[in-house]
């Protein structure tokens, strides 16, 4: 199939291809583009440069920056105890007694959560907003008289808050008779349609992968290009996630990312003409294949490669076993020790972390998520309080603009001089500290280029490795065991082209018991 795609633009994209090539080996260094083809007869060095101007787009740098975002799942599952619902619930179980969406809201900002996204239709097709394409809805529950409109209320709380908004519409919809029929297509757009239009600004629209059969046994077809336009049209801000062109799924639900996470992976199904438009802005096409594995962009993987597309990782991980509430997991919330590892290996290792607090049968945020979620936080304001490289001497021989990697701002960067790719920066102290956690973020602004990265401390002798790490990207937190020392490096051992640094901080985590 991907074959046949590139075959079929024959000699326009051979010569697209050979304008792309141009473009970036022209003395033009300043071309950066979301998405490139590699010609065949580019070299690796040709594919490294490539790969290393490949940027984000601006909805994908606003989300990037998020690094936290919320989920609520939220529906007649929270009713009747079940994860996926048949769809043939009676819409009479959906009955909140104290729904309070400004409360679900400031949970999540109090915890940090930049963005929250809501469950409006889940596998059921129960529909937490009175939509005009089913009576499958809130309209025909007992909560608020059928007067409800559960979308309405939490967008309404996020303004307020000023947190972003993002839906979840579920595909497989295993009430709607239609489905298993093109005219479920129709009806899926006319609920996005309603859903886009009718509530103002969306971040975010997260399609799962789940394709079941509906009520008459049969599957469907989902025609994602159309939805794609449709969201691109009504809300081109928003980020299109998971089944989507702008946002990946980082491949498992525990909250870990890889070690080695490339938000630069391959694209070979890569569209020509969109790419010599050299604009993502019309464009949506979801890269192909298996993003499940340990590696997907090192440079073996991306040799290989006939495209490469900028498409980073979202990891996401529910509170709780179950994405729904369920009062016999009250005991089993992830507690604050979980959800701090749970953020250094998502968060921490260039991924975005979607968290599901599941609000309850009353329609709140349950007391047992709210006390973890507190002192969740709590945790990671105590270990980030004081950046010890701030106020340290920084020296880098072939470095520029040092001061940029502790100004708190991940616009600006430290670079090298000429075409350096590998570097040492030595922070030094007036009087010795201790360290145990390195964070590093890439201006990925200008892409990412880090391949490899050792932080070496000054034992009195000579230098020891304290930690090493391959990736940086948006964020790279490391935990080590504690050195105490009045001086350590940061070699950037390996980068695609000059590396560019934004943050480099170091902490003294206290012993989180
Ligand atoms: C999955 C769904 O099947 C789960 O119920 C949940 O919504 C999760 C976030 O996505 O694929």
């Amino acid at each position: 199939m991907r074959e046949k795609l590139i075959g079929s633009f024959g000699l326009l994209a051979f010569t697209l291809m050979a304008c792309a090539q141009q473009k970036i080996t022209s003395k033009d260094n300043s071309a950066k583009y979301n998405s490139v083809l590699i010609a065949p007869t580019d070299t690796e060095k040709d594919i490294i440069r490539k790969a290393a101007k490949v940027v984000p787009t601006p909805r994908q740098l606003r989300w990037q920056a998020l690094e936290l975002t919320g989920f609520f799942h939220f529906g007649i599952n929270t009713f009747t105890g079940r994860e996926w619902g048949d769809g043939k619930e009676d819409t009479k179980l959906f009955n909140p007694t104290q729904l309070d969406a400004l409360q679900w809201v400031r949970t999540a900002k109090e915890a940090g959560i930049k963005q929250v996204i809501l469950t409006a239709k889940h596998h059921d097709g129960f529909c937490l907003w009175p939509t005009k394409t089913t009576e499958h809805s809130v309209k025909n529950s007992p909560w608020k008289a059928g007067k409800g409109d559960v979308v309405k209320e939490v967008v309404e709380a996020c303004k307020k808050e000023a947190i972003g908004f993002g839906i979840y519409l579920s595909p497989w919809d295993r009430n709607s008779p239609v489905y298993g029929t093109d005219a479920y297509n129709d009806f899926f757009v006319q609920q996005l349609t309603e859903l886009l239009t009718n509530y103002g600004r969306i971040d975010e629209v997260w399609f799962d992968g789940a394709n079941g059969e509906g009520p008459n046994g049969k599957k469907q077809v989902y025609d994602f290009g159309r939805w794609y336009k449709l969201i691109r049209q009504l809300q081109p801000q928003a980020v299109i996630a998971i089944m989507g062109p702008d946002v990946r799924w980082v491949g498992t639900e525990t909250g870990q990312g890889r070690e080695q996470e490339w938000s630069v992976v391959p694209a070979n199904n890569l569209d020509p003409q969109a790419v010599a438009e050299n604009s993502q802005k019309g464009i949506a096409f979801k890269p192909q294949g298996d993003m499940r594995g340990s590696d997907l962009g090192s440079r073996e993987r991306i040799l290989q490669a006939k495209g490469l597309v900028w498409y980073p990782a979202e990891t996401d991980v529910s509170i709780r076993p179950g994405w729904f509430y369920h009062e016999s997991e009250d005991s089993k919330v992830k507690t604050p020790r979980q959800l701090t590892d749970i953020y250094f290996n998502s968060v921490g290792r260039n991924g975005v972390l979607l968290l599901n607090i599941p609000p309850d049968k009353r329609g709140l945020i349950n007391e047992n998520d709210l006390k973890n979620l507190r002192e969740w936080k709590r945790l990671r304001d105590e270990i980030f309080s004081v950046n010890l490289a701030k106020n340290a001497t920084l020296h880098a021989a072939n470095g520029k603009s040092l001061k940029a990697l502790v100004d708190e701002r991940d616009d600006t960067h430290f670079t090298t001089k000429r075409t350096d790719t590998t570097t040492a920066i030595e922070i030094a102290f007036q009087v010795p500290k201790s360290v145990n956690v390195l964070a590093l973020q890439e201006n990925i602004r200008e892409g990412q280029r880090i391949e490899s990265f050792v932080l070496e401390y000054w034992n009195g002798n000579e230098w020891k490795k304290a930690t090493e790490g391959t990736t940086v990207g948006y964020k790279r937190l490391m935990r080590f065991p504690s050195v105490t020392t009045n001086k350590l490096r940061l070699r950037i051992l390996s980068s695609r082209l000059n590396p560019f640094l934004a943050e480099l901080a170091l902490y003294n985590a206290p012993n989180e018991k």
